[in-house]
C-alpha cells in the first residue's frame, strides 16, 4: 500500500488530496489531505472520484482513427501519419485560417496543454482560434484589460479577511468557488459569518450559497448591469464614494459618476425586480461596511451585458476604497509569473469573417463557429482541432455545431473520451489520467484567496505519451517538420524561450512542463524552485493578499481606468434597454451541481447516484399558468431550437426563470461512455441562442435566454 499526496485538477479550488493504492496500483481510497496548506483536508465528491476517473474503462487508452465511419485503435504512429497526410495540405491549400482550434476547460486544469498547447497555436498561427472563455468569463478580461491594462489581472475577493461580501451570479457552495481560488468555501464563508460580517447574494434562484446568506435578492437574469449602476449611482447621490489610497491612482471617476446618472435606484427597480429601497440600503451597507467586497461570477458574465456588470463590480470595489485593500477585492501575487513584456490591452486586431466580431485575447467567439465551418468562400474553417472540449454539449446552438462538425474535410480531438464531440473526430488522442502525469495550478494560483503553490508529481507511470509531447508533435506537423518531428529539440526551443522571456539561462537537469515551472519559479517573486515544491508535498504558503497597485497596472497612463472608452461605449445599448417596455417574458438560466463537471464527468457512476438531476426547475405560479406538473415533460422551445426534459416545480427559483444544468445530453450514436449514456439527461444548449452575446467580449448568453415552454 502507498499513498500518494496530489493536487486535485478537477476545480479551481485546488484541494490537496492523499491517495491511496494497493499493490495492484488500484486506487483503494482518496480523501482530504489535512496537510494541505491551503485546502486542509477538504474535499468534495468530484475529488472522491479521482480514483473512478482514473480506473473508468470507457476512459481511452490508444489514439483513435475513424476508418469507413469506424474507430479502429491504431499506434500512435499511424495516427500522427494520418494527421500528416490530411492537414498541411488544408493549410496549403486554404490557408492557417482555414483550420480551428476550439480549447476547453480541463486544459487550464493541465499543466502541459497549457504551457504546451500555446505553442500548438502560435505554429498553426489561425484567426479561428476558440475556446471555453467565450461561453465563460472573457467579460472579467474585458474589464480587467481595459480598467487595469492586463487581461489577467483579475481581482478576487480577500474572502478570509472580509467583513461584507455581496455576491452576484455565482454560487461557489456548488461551484467550490471561480476567479476565486479559495478550498472550502463553506468554511470560509462561515468564517465571515463568525466574525460578524455579512453576506449578500444576488442569484434568480435560491441557491445553495443563497440559502447560507444572510440576505437573498431574486433578481430578474441579464439585469445585474442595472442593479450595479444603481448602487454606484446612490454611493455619489449619498456623497459616499470614498476611493481612499487609490484616488490618486484613478483615472475617470466624474466619468463614472455622470454614466451613472440615469441609473437611478427607481428607474432600476422594476428591470431587476429589486425594490429601490432594498437597493439604497444594500449601497449603504456596502459603503459602511469595515471592508466590504463585491464578487461577480458566470451569472454575471455569460448574460447580455457581461463585459458591463464585471467592470462595475470593481467599480464599485474601487468607490467604496475597497480595491486593493485587505478584507476587499485583492490582486494575487503568484509564485510563477506569466513571462514575456506586458503590453497595454488591445482588442480587434482581427474580426471574424461571417459576423465580424472583434477579436478579444486572441480569440473569437464560439458562438459563430458553426458560421465559419458553414459559410462558404476564402477564409471558410475546413479543419477543427479540439483540445480538452465538448462544445457540442458547452457551446449556444450546439445542434447546429453539432451538424456543421460533419461538414469538415479534418478533425482531431486531443481527448481522454470518445463523447458528443469527440465521436466527430477523424483521429483521437488520448492523454494520461490525472495521477499519471505532474500537476501545477499555473491559472489558478493567480485567482487564489492566499498566496500559495503546490506542485504535484505524477503518482503513477503512463502508458499513454504525456500531452505536451502531443501536443509538440502537432506543432512539428503544423510547423512543415513531418509526423517524425523532434519533440526534445522543441522542447529545448521552448524552454529557451522561456528561460529568454525571465532572463534566465536555460537549464537542462529537466524537461517538459516541469522544466518551464521552475524556470517561472526562479523568475518569480518568491526565491523558490521546483525542488523546494518537491520537498513540500503538502504545499507552500507565501501569506495572505498584499495590496499591488500601482505595480500591478499596465494601462496606457499607468492608472486605473474607471471609465475605459470600450466599456463605455457599450452603455448607450444598456440605456436602450432601460428605455424599452419592461419584457417579463420566460428566461432560461443554467444550474451546476456538486457531482457534475461541466459535460465530462457523467461516465463516473459515483457522481450520476441519485436520480436524474437534468430537469427543468420551474416556479410553482408558472407551473400553474403553463399547465406543467412536477415529473412531467416539458417542451422548451427558444429561436435555436427545442428540448423536452422532466419538469421539477419548486420555488428555488424565480417567478418568470427556468432552470436547466448544462453538459448534459449523452445519448447519441458513436460515443463510448456507457455510464453517461445510461444518464443521459438532455443539451440544455439546443436552446441557447447563439446569436445573442455580450457585444464587446463576444460572449455567449447563456443566462436569461428568452424560452416559450408548454407541456411535451
Ligand atoms: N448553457 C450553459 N453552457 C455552458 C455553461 C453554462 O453555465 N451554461 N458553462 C460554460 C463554461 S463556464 C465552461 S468552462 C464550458 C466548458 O466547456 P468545454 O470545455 O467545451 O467542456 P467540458 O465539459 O469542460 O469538456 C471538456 C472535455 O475535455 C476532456 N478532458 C478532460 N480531461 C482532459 C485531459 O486531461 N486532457 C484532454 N485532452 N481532455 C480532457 C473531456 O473528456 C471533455 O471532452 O461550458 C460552458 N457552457
Ligand atoms: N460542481 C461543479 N463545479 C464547477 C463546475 C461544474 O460544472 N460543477 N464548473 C466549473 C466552471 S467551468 C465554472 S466557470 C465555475 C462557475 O462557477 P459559478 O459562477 O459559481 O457557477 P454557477 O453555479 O453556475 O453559478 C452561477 C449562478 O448565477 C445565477 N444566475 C444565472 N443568471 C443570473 C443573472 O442574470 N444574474 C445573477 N446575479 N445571477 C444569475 C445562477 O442561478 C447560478 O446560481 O464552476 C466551476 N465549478
Ligand atoms: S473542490 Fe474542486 S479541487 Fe477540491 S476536491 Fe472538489 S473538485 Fe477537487
Ligand atoms: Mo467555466
Amino acid at each position: 500500500m502507498t499513498t500518494a499526496h496530489v493536487t486535485c485538477p478537477l476545480c479551481e479550488a485546488t484541494c490537496g488530496l492523499e491517495v491511496t493504492l494497493d499493490e495492484n496500483q488500484q486506487v483503494t481510497r482518496v480523501q482530504g489531505d489535512d496537510q494541505d496548506v491551503f485546502s486542509k483536508g477538504y474535499i468534495c465528491p468530484k475529488g472522491a472520484s479521482l480514483g473512478a476517473l482514473h480506473h473508468d474503462p470507457d476512459r481511452l487508452t490508444a489514439p483513435l482513427l475513424k476508418r469507413d465511419g469506424e474507430f479502429v485503435e491504431v499506434s500512435w504512429q499511424e495516427a500522427y501519419d494520418e494527421i500528416a497526410r490530411r492537414l498541411p495540405p488544408i493549410i496549403e491549400e486554404h490557408g492557417r485560417d482555414a483550420v480551428a482550434v476550439y480549447a476547453g476547460n480541463p486544459g487550464v486544469h493541465n499543466i502541459a496543454l497549457t504551457l504546451y498547447g500555446r505553442v500548438l497555436y502560435k505554429a498553426l498561427g489561425t484567426k479561428n482560434f476558440y475556446s471555453a472563455t467565450s461561453v465563460d468569463q472573457m467579460p472579467k478580461h474585458y474589464s480587467s484589460g481595459t480598467m487595469f491594462g492586463d487581461p489577467l489581472a483579475i481581482p478576487v475577493p480577500d474572502l478570509d479577511r472580509t467583513q461584507h461580501l455581496l455576491v452576484l451570479g455565482a454560487n461557489p457552495l456548488v461551484s467550490n468557488g471561480s476567479l476565486m481560488t479559495a478550498p472550502d468555501i463553506r468554511g470560509r464563508l462561515r468564517g465571515i459569518r463568525d466574525r460578524g460580517g455579512k453576506i449578500v447574494v444576488v442569484d434568480p434562484r435560491r441557491t445553495r450559497t443563497a440559502a447560507f446568506a444572510d440576505e437573498h435578492h431574486p433578481i430578474r437574469p441579464g439585469t445585474d448591469a442595472f442593479l450595479l449602476f444603481a448602487l454606484v449611482n446612490v454611493l455619489f447621490e449619498e456623497d459616499r464614494v470614498t476611493p481612499g489610497r487609490l484616488a490618486e491612482h484613478l483615472d475617470g471617476l466624474d466619468d463614472v459618476r455622470e454614466l451613472a446618472r440615469s441609473f437611478t435606484p427607481e428607474a432600476v427597480a422594476p428591470r431587476t425586480g429589486i425594490a429601490a429601497g432594498e437597493i439604497r440600503r444594500m449601497a449603504r451597507e456596502l459603503a459602511d461596511a469595515e471592508n466590504a467586497v463585491v464578487y461577480g461570477r458566470i451569472g454575471t458574465t455569460t448574460q447580455a451585458f457581461g463585459t458591463i456588470a464585471s467592470w462595475l463590480v470593481d467599480v464599485l470595489n474601487v468607490l467604496t476604497g475597497n480595491l486593493d485593500e485587505p478584507g476587499g477585492a485583492m490582486f494575487p501575487l503568484a509564485a510563477c509569473q506569466p513571462t514575456g513584456n506586458r503590453r497595454p490591452f488591445k482588442v480587434g486586431r482581427w474580426h471574424s469573417r461571417v459576423r465580424g466580431y472583434p477579436e478579444v485575447v486572441g480569440e473569437l467567439p464560439v458562438a459563430t463557429l458553426a458560421d465559419e465551418i458553414e459559410s462558404p468562400g476564402e477564409g471558410q474553417v475546413r479543419a477543427l482541432i479540439t483540445v480538452s472540449g465538448n462544445p457540442c454539449l458547452s457551446t449556444p446552438n450546439a445542434g447546429r455545431l453539432t451538424q456543421a462538425l460533419g461538414n469538415l474535410d479534418f478533425m482531431i480531438s486531443v481527448d481522454v473520451y470518445l463523447n458528443e464531440t469527440s465521436r466527430q473526430a477523424d483521429v483521437v488522442l488520448p492523454g494520461p489520467s490525472p495521477l499519471e502525469r505532474p500537476h501545477f495550478d499555473l491559472a489558478f494560483y493567480q485567482l487564489s484567496v492566499r498566496n500559495v503553490a503546490n506542485w504535484t508529481p505524477a503518482t503513477l507511470p503512463s502508458a499513454l505519451p504525456q500531452e505536451w509531447e502531443t501536443m509538440l508533435r502537432l506543432t512539428g506537423i503544423v510547423a512543415g517538420q513531418g509526423p517524425e518531428a523532434d519533440v526534445a529539440a522543441l522542447d529545448d526551443f521552448v524552454a529557451a524561450d522561456v528561460a529568454r522571456r525571465a532572463g534566465l539561462e536555460v537549464t537542462h537537469d529537466r524537461t517538459g512542463p516541469a522544466r518551464l515551472v521552475d524556470l517561472m519559479l526562479r523568475a518569480g517573486p518568491y526565491d523558490v524552485t521546483l525542488a523546494d515544491l518537491e520537498a513540500a508535498p503538502h504545499g507552500m504558503d507565501f501569506g495572505p493578499l498584499k495590496p499591488r497597485i500601482p505595480e500591478v497596472l499596465c494601462t496606457a497612463s499607468g492608472r486605473i481606468e474607471l471609465a475605459p472608452e470600450p466599456v463605455v461605449k457599450d452603455v448607450p445599448r444598456l440605456r436602450d434597454e432601460l428605455a424599452k417596455p419592461v419584457d417579463d417574458g420566460l428566461v432560461l438560466i443554467g444550474r451546476r451541481h456538486l457531482s457534475s463537471n461541466n459535460s465530462w464527468m457523467h461516465n463516473l457512476a459515483p457522481l450520476v447516484r441519485g436520480g436524474n438531476r437534468c430537469t427543468v426547475q420551474v416556479h410553482p405560479a408558472d407551473a400553474a399558468r403553463l399547465g406543467l406538473t412536477d415529473g412531467g415533460l416539458a417542451a422548451v422551445t427558444s429561436r435555436a431550437g427545442k428540448l423536452e426534459a422532466p419538469v421539477e416545480i419548486t420555488d428555488e427559483i424565480r417567478q418568470g426563470v427556468i432552470s436547466i444544468p448544462h453538459g448534459w445530453g449523452h445519448d447519441v450514436d458513436g460515443a463510448r461512455t456507457r455510464v453517461a449514456r445510461a444518464n443521459p439527461g438532455v443539451n440544455s444548449n439546443l436552446v441557447a441562442d447563439e446569436t445573442l452575446l455580450d457585444v464587446p467580449s463576444g460572449t455567449s448568453v447563456l443566462n436569461g435566454i428568452p424560452v416559450e415552454v408548454a407541456p411535451a
